[in-house]
């Protein structure tokens, strides 16, 4: 079979047509996929009216996936492979605790010494307009910087915070804040990382990076704003407008996303996102 690809925007991205991922799917048509996925790093698959199984057993052929366990309060109660990302509130009337997951330009896991793999995100409610994703093309912003650029930031290390080292308290509560922070030391990435896959250079950045490995705030500051600002230049993103049913797979490893609030939050949003493990990067930081 020959896959029906058509892209999504200039920086990345492809919409793989004409596939129900819940059929069977055998080889050759699932590493037309992977490799459609490596070469567009995005791929969008529409009208995916799938169960949560199948969406789990359509997710680990792209490799094993991760059980959320540095996020136990986002976990599916029923799936440790489902990450919710929803504004439903709690059976008791309290606010989601994933109201507000992605906010910020990062990428999964980067906080972890396995970031993942890739992730597929699973959408399942809506609001009337808005609830977009922005997705950046980070092979596209370490290509794209001079070669002065490239040899400063080349044995560069970002230290990498869980997004609830960074919450408030009024936001997420000490308890859970000093839960997940036991769960995710701080971890220093490569500003500059190999995809171990297709070799490309892909710039390791966003706005979980306060720092780089070896100086402080300040010194750091001014360069990774520059990073992440040249990195999400129009011409490196595709903006993602949500329909029911969408499944949309990026590759951790060399692009990043955020979570836009375009919406009115009185009206409902929910996802669902299986991750997929990736390989081991980075170091645990002794007193970040
Ligand atoms: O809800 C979204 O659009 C993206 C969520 C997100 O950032 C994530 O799952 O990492």
């Amino acid at each position: 079979m020959t896959l029906k690809l058509r892209r999504l925007s200039n920086a990345l991205g492809a919409e793989v047509c004409d596939i129900d991922v819940s059929k069977p799917m055998s080889e050759s048509t699932f590493g037309e996929i992977y490799n459609a996925f490596l070469r567009h790093g995005i791929l969008l698959f529409r009208n995916q009216d799938i169960s949560r199984e199948q969406h789990i057993e359509f997710s680990r052929r792209f490799g094993e996936l991760d059980d959320h366990k540095s996020l136990p309060r986002d976990r599916h109660p029923d799936y440790p492979e489902l990450l919710l990302v929803t504004n439903r509130p709690n059976t008791d009337g309290s606010p989601s605790e994933s109201r507000y997951t992605g906010r910020s330009w990062h990428t999964d896991l980067s906080y972890t010494t396995t970031p993942a793999l890739g992730s597929l995100l699973k959408c399942y409610e809506l609001p009337e307009v808005g609830g977009d994703t922005l997705f950046a093309n980070m092979i596209m912003a370490y290509d794209t910087l001079s070669d002065g650029m490239k040899k400063l930031i080349a044995d560069l290390h970002g230290i990498h915070l869980s997004g609830t080292r960074r919450i408030n308290k009024q936001d997420a509560g000490e308890a859970r804040r000093a839960e997940v922070m036991k769960l995710n030391p701080p971890i220093a990435q490569p500003v500059v990382r190999v995809h171990p896959e297709t070799g490309r250079k892909a710039l390791y950045l966003g706005e979980k990076v306060k720092r780089f490995d070896g100086m402080t705030e300040e010194e750091s500051k001014p360069l990774i704003d520059y990073l992440n600002r040249h990195a999400t230049r129009p011409e490196c993103v595709y903006r993602h407008q949500w329909r029911r049913h969408d499944i949309v797979i990026w590759d951790n490893r060399c692009t990043m996303h955020q979570a836009l609030g375009d919406f009115d939050e009185t009206q409902l949003r929910h996802m669902e996102r299986t991750t997929v493990m990736g390989t081991p990067s980075g170091y645990v930081v002794a007193n970040a």
